[in-house]
């Protein structure tokens, strides 16, 4: 298993779709729909994945936290409940790259031994234990910017310079994760849209993208669905497909890698468009 991040993405070049499979039950936008009573349902799970599957999504992202605005911590024992056996079935019955998204060392050491092929931490690994619990697993992992906690991320956050502040805690995390043993072609990085961010520090860092993907590691996008791209077309989550492919088309462009997506019919159209023009 020496498989690096690169191996995660189309041999063609063009970004990878990560389609989202949420288990949690209060998701913002798409909460519940994967369980049954509170409970994994996996007749649900398996029927959105074929779905994404057939939409030619690239890797699948499972998680079983939900890290939206305001949203309050899962007990470890309900998050393996919920992603271990995800990761178990998605792996079983799909030929695609399971990422799962998680900061707690226990998950990431239970789902690496399903064979996870990814870990991707809101958190940036900075758990007690996380860093290592990632280096042992040997896999690929995205570390992502994020002010403050969910809980209170959206109250009034402040920057002098969102761009450099950003881009300077994702080289400490970088930093951080070559020093604990994980390799450079191991590691992806997220500027976090919507984690601690007003709509001006999104667009800042939507605007300056290049420099984040000027870097050598592969930079990952999450703004599907998002209040971001809600300001942006004033409408309710459920009517912002054609908002969040435009800004997926518009971060391929600047030289995303990996674009975390809940629409993936949606996002391989506008990458199809991107790479024929
Ligand atoms: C992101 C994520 C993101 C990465 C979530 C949501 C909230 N992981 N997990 N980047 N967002 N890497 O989907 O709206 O932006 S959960």
């Amino acid at each position: 298993m020496t498989r690096t991040i690169h191996d995660l993405l189309p041999a063609s070049g063009r970004a990878a779709v990560m389609g989202i499979l949420n288990l949690t039950p209060d998701s913002f936008s798409d909460g519940g729909q994967l369980l049954a009573g509170g409970a994994f349902a996996p007749d649900r799970l398996l029927a959105r994945a074929r779905d994404m599957l057939e939409e030619g999504v690239d890797i699948f992202d499972v998680g079983g936290e939900s890290t939206r605005p305001g949203a309050s911590p899962v007990p470890v024992e309900e998050e393996l409940a919920r992603v271990v056996p995800a990761v178990r079935l998605l792996k079983r019955h799909f030929d695609r790259p399971v990422s799962v998204d998680t900061s707690e060392p226990a998950v990431i050491a239970a789902v690496a031994a399903e064979g996870a092929d990814m870990i991707n931490d809101v958190r940036a690994l900075t758990r007690p234990g996380a860093l290592a619990a990632a280096a042992r697993a040997g896999l690929p992992v995205c570390v992502m910017h994020m002010r403050g906690t969910p809980l209170t991320m959206q109250d009034n956050p402040r920057y002098d310079n969102v761009v450099r502040e950003v881009a300077d805690y994702l080289d400490e995390r970088v930093s951080a994760c070559e020093a604990a043993g994980i390799r450079h072609d191991r590691i992806a990085i997220d500027p976090g849209f919507g984690f601690g961010k007003s709509l001006a520090h999104n667009l800042a860092l939507f605007r300056h993208l290049g420099e984040f993907t000027a870097r050598p590691l592969p930079v990952l996008i999450g703004v599907s669905r998002k209040g971001m791209v809600g300001d942006i077309v004033n409408r309710p989550v459920n009517e912002r497909i054609v908002g969040s492919a435009a800004l997926a088309l518009l971060a391929a462009q600047r030289g995303a890698r990996i674009l975390r997506v809940h629409d993936v019919a949606a996002t391989v159209d506008v990458l199809n468009v991107l790479e024929a023009v």
